[in-house]
């Protein structure tokens, strides 16, 4: 059995489930051993990251390389292309997410909590993460990849456009969606286990998004 360490909220956990429930390979869930941050949990896994995986005798962190590593020992159903340019672009398309769009999406957090929002932080936010957004929707417009599968490198995108949905309505991000960014959007969320681990996914956003709500007065 293959052992996840996740906290509820973790983007990049969710990420990794919507490959493990598209893969269908069984999987259980644990908090850090100790708590995440925790001297124990960096005993277990040196880099403190969250997600990491221990399957057998391999502990390995980062969700990209957690994803890969399934790939290669679960090959039934496929998520990355066969060809090699294929798979190069599909791994263009995943750090794209990683290393660009939701870097972009993370810097807003310190603008969640009602009591400490800063609105000018907040508008710097909506201009760098639409900002992303539009240099994805030309890449979309050139994505080689064929949108009939769902692939390694759109379980990311597929989590981080629902927080920057959320973060739309809760702290008021205002956000510039390309109309490629749209449908690459609705085309995900048509993927029964991105729709499935969406609606798992939704209360533990509900409850990270409690501090944005003002004051009842
Ligand atoms: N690129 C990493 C990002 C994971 C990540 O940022 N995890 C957070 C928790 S959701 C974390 O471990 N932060 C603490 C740290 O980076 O030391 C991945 O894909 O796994």
């Amino acid at each position: 059995m293959l052992t996840i360490y996740a906290v509820p909220v973790s983007v990049y956990n969710a990420k990794l489930r919507i490959l493990l429930r598209h893969k269908g390979v069984p999987f259980t869930e644990l908090p850090p051993p100790g708590g995440y941050g925790s001297a124990e949990y960096k005993a277990r896994v040196p880099s403190g990251n969250l997600p990491a995986m221990i399957h057998d005798d391999l502990t390995l962190a980062d969700s990209e390389a957690i994803a890969e590593y399934i790939e290669e020992a679960f090959p039934e159903t496929p998520m990355l292309p066969a060809t090699i340019p294929l798979r190069a672009k599909a791994r263009e398309k995943s750090r794209l997410h990683d290393t660009r769009l939701e870097p972009a999406v993370r810097a807003i957090y310190p603008q969640v909590a009602y009591a400490t929002r800063d609105t000018e932080a907040v508008a710097a936010g909506s201009a760098a993460i639409s900002k992303h957004l539009s240099a994805l929707a030309l890449f979309l417009q050139t994505d080689p990849l064929d949108p009939g599968t769902l692939w390694m490198c759109d379980c990311g995108f597929a989590v981080t456009f629902a927080w920057i949905r959320a973060f739309e309505e809760a702290i008021g991000l205002r956000i510039t969606w390309p109309q490629e960014v749209l449908a690459y959007d609705a085309r995900l969320q048509g993927f029964a286990q991105v729709a499935a681990e969406l609606a798992a996914y939704k209360p533990a956003m509900e409850a990270y998004l409690e501090k944005a709500k003002p004051p009842k007065t």
